[in-house]
């Protein structure tokens, strides 16, 4: 077991298997996010090894603290735990508003450009809009699906005129939608 944990490739297999259950299908394993997406760790851990994708505990453990984007937090007690945002199912993750930087970053692909550009950025399937405050993960969450374009966001300006903004445990700025006229492209990224 202990070989397993070392493995890279488990690793991933277990995040990504942690992210469509506590983000996406927690049903399909009979689990019920409660409010602030919590799940019990054991019902967690029993749910998987009934559904033939056995975790240890110390594996899980793992997986929360080196994950690549912290997409996973325990609570203060580590009985709970919760995917830290893109969760499409409906829940309220109780994170408070809070003053965005100046600027934030949207990474996005060149084939998404003209349709932004036009109808601003929209959640589409999450509950927000997400933005980076780097243009280096910006790029990065762009280059996953082509070629990316990162866009800049006037989000003080947003935010003096009243639209709310949140920010995860893992550094992700969340906020409803983007009307164009606070996005500008952001020239000559190096790629
Ligand atoms: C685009 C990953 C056309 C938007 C990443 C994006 C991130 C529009 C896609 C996190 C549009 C939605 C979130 C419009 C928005 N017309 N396209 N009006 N408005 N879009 O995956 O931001 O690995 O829901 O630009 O690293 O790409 O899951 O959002 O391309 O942090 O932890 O519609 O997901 O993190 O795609 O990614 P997504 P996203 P994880």
């Amino acid at each position: 077991m202990a070989k397993m944990s070392n493995n890279k490739p488990h690793k991933v297999k277990i995040s990504k298997y942690l992210s469509k259950h506590l983000r996406h299908q927690p049903e399909r394993l009979g689990l019920t996010l409660a409010s602030g997406g919590w799940v019990s760790v054991d019902d967690l851990l029993t749910a998987c090894a009934a559904h033939n994708f056995p975790i240890t505990r110390k594996q899980l453990e793992e997986v929360v603290a080196n994950n690549d984007k912290q997409r996973f937090s325990f609570d203060t007690t580590g009985k709970l735990i919760r995917a830290n945002q893109g969760h499409t199912v409906e829940v309220d993750l109780q994170l408070e508003p809070i003053a965005p930087p100046e600027i934030l970053y949207h990474g996005t692909t060149e084939k998404s450009l003209e349709s932004i550009l036009e109808l601003g950025l929209l959640k589409m399937s999450r509950h927000h809009v997400h933005l980076s405050p780097d243009t280096k993960t910006a790029i990065k969450v762009g280059k996953r699906r082509g070629r990316p374009v990162v866009l800049c966001v006037d989000a003080s300006t947003m935010y003096e005129v009243g639209y709310t903004f949140y920010c995860s445990a893992n550094g992700v700025w969340l906020v409803d939608n983007i009307p164009p006229k606070y996005l500008q492209v952001l020239p000559n990224i190096s790629l």
